[in-house]
């Protein structure tokens, strides 16, 4: 999939701004014709949530409609024209003109309509209805009652009730994309680099066979450039290759041609670098990494979920300050802008699938499966050219102890592997010993909270725990792991010394007696604090202010003493 661009043969507009909004409690608006046109509506800001927006509508999901006109600029006529929806959360239906397009399911992931036929060259008319409720046989799910609630019986009185510990925003959260593109199009473009001595292949397909491509990558010293049908392979003698230190991108052209004639071009910059398991190690280039990062959620006052420009250029300084080198996408993809600037800036991603807070002991199991599998091909596809992303995961924390867990990770493992299969796939579990489906993992991902949630208050015995348990996994699966969650809640400016759970020095001192540990074992290749930064979350008896105070920031990214803890220790070593 391609995030339009803007070039001869392509150009979009942005539908960023002020569309008109009315919540439907009552779900009238479908009996009533509300896609026709929206009456008793108000502005709102697209793209955000809409809960923080207006100060009745913070716990409400849904259903709820947009609206806004749009003009087809001069000069498309002769092109396909689309519409983008890079993510409506959670269930979207959408009306042009008062023609239905099409329904969409999951949040934080684009799709895609084709318009050309339902348009008019003048004035024209978008209404979306998004449905945000909790249920489930939803992905992630919520408002699940009976059976369901097992494994995390705390969640149940939770206001949202979440299977999940972060607010379920809903509403357009990322921009919406007008564009044009010629009638014959490069759909899709697959990069995959392959690393042999002081060579790099490079190999560029389009998805179509029978299509004739030009290949051309911009090397400083001089194009490269190949046709072929369907598929190129360029050859580089003394690649320079992507890493952290050195995220150096390469332009790469794609032109798709007619009795040889360019009908259609795309600019993709592109790194070249490989990832691999090899034993107990993590390899980037054949060398060992280690990740040193945080777990993160899209998450701010006001724009709730909704893409702040900002935001994520301030989270990604602070993340170069405090000498992080990487992140997960917990517990969705995030937004295509934060994908191109790890790839511009550096960071290794662990890319996460919308699939959080699973559970297998109720009905809806094979629809839950169903969804996941789409989640997965729509992330690859997405995100599959992106340097930054060495891991995917397909799922957080399931409540997986049951038999058929193992049968639905063994699916959901072997699509990633097919779709991609340059890459590791993970599930991050924190079910320890108990996890079945690290046995085809190619690598583990263990989420641990022993001296909080169990030994609470006592670092050093949970400490113990984490080291010995760490040491049986690895005795049982001989993989290498990544602790992807380990933290504690502190309160900005609570303190007290001898350390108290909640204050500052707690969460600081935690923190820094996992990493000893983390550090004597050698199959370890990564640490991920949770979390980066304060984070809005249902309400409940745990979180207090509606509040996760697990960040080594504060919500509006002022650091606590644990992200000076951390710098002293980041920053020093590898
Ligand atoms: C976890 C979850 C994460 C929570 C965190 C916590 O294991 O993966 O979503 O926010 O614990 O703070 O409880």
């Amino acid at each position: 999939m391609l995030y339009p661009i803007r070039n001869t043969y392509r150009q979009w507009v942005d539908l960023s701004g002020f569309w008109m909004f009315r919540p439907d409690p009552e779900d009238r608006g479908r009996h009533e014709g509300w896609h026709t046109g929206l009456v008793k509506a108000r502005p709102i800001a697209v793209p955000a949530s809409w809960n923080d927006q207006f100060e009745n509508l913070r716990d409400f999901l849904g259903p709820a409609w947009y609206s806004r006109d749009f003009c087809i600029p001069w000069g498309w006529e002769d092109s396909r024209i689309l519409l983008r929806f890079n993510s409506v959360n959670y269930l979207a239906q959408v009306w042009v003109n008062h023609h239905e397009l099409g329904t969409h399911e999951g949040g934080h992931l684009p799709f895609i309509f084709d318009i050309t036929d339902a348009i008019s060259h003048r004035e024209n008319t978008l209404v979306l209805r998004v449905d945000g409720q909790l249920a489930g046989d939803r992905v992630p799910p919520g408002n699940v009652t009976g059976s369901g609630l097992d494994f995390f019986p705390s969640h149940s009185e939770n206001f949202p009730q979440t299977q999940f510990d972060f607010f379920p925003y809903c509403g357009i959260q990322r921009p919406v994309l007008l564009y044009c593109q010629p009638k014959l199009a490069l759909e899709d473009i697959t990069v995959i680099p392959e690393l042999e001595g002081d060579h790099a292949h490079l190999w560029v397909s389009v998805g179509f066979g029978e299509a004739q491509i030009r290949a051309t990558l911009k090397a400083p010293e001089a194009a490269l450039s190949d046709i072929g049908r369907g598929e190129v392979r360029l050859d580089l003698q003394d690649p320079r290759k992507w890493s952290p230190q050195d995220p150096f991108l390469y332009d790469l052209v794609v032109e798709l041609l007619q009795a040889d004639r360019v009908v259609d071009a795309y600019t993709l910059p592109v790194g070249i670098r490989t990832i691999k398991v090899d034993g107990d190690l993590l390899l980037l280039n054949g060398e060992p990494i280690y990740l040193k990062g945080f777990g993160r959620h899209e998450d701010f006052p006001v724009s709730g979920r909704g893409l702040n420009i900002p935001v994520i250029i301030k989270d990604c300084g602070l993340m170069r300050w405090i000498g992080a080198n990487s992140f997960r996408t917990s517990h969705y993809p995030y937004s295509e802008q934060m994908m191109a600037l790890a790839d511009r800036l550096g960071f290794l991603v662990i890319d996460e699938t919308p699939a959080v807070g699973l559970f297998f002991n109720a009905d809806g199991l094979q629809r839950r499966l169903e969804l996941c599998q789409q989640y997965i091909r729509e992330m690859i596809l997405r995100d599959k050219n992106h340097p930054s992303v060495i891991i995917w995961s397909v799922a957080n924390e399931p409540h997986s102890s049951r038999e058929s867990a193992k049968f639905f990770f063994r699916e959901l493992y072997d699509l990633a592997k097919s779709l991609d299969p340059s890459r590791p796939v993970t599930l991050v579990s924190c079910m320890g010993l108990a996890e079945e489906a690290f046995e085809f993992m190619d690598l583990m991902c263990l989420n641990r909270y022993f001296g909080w949630y169990q030994e609470s208050g006592q670092i050093e015995r949970g400490a113990a725990f984490l080291s010995a348990e760490l040491d049986l996994l690895h005795e049982k699966y001989h993989k290498p792991l990544i602790l992807t969650e380990f933290g504690a809640d502190a309160v900005s400016g609570q303190h007290a010394q001898p350390p108290e759970m909640f204050s500052e020095e707690f969460q600081a001192d935690f923190i820094e007696a996992y990493i000893h540990v983390l550090r004597l074992k050698s199959y370890v290749v990564g640490e991920h604090i949770w979390n980066m930064c304060d984070f809005k979350t249902s309400q409940g008896i745990t979180r207090m202010g509606g509040l996760n105070h697990k960040g080594v920031f504060t919500r509006d990214r002022r650091p606590k003493l644990a992200a000076h803890r951390l710098r002293d220790l980041w920053l020093k070593e590898k």
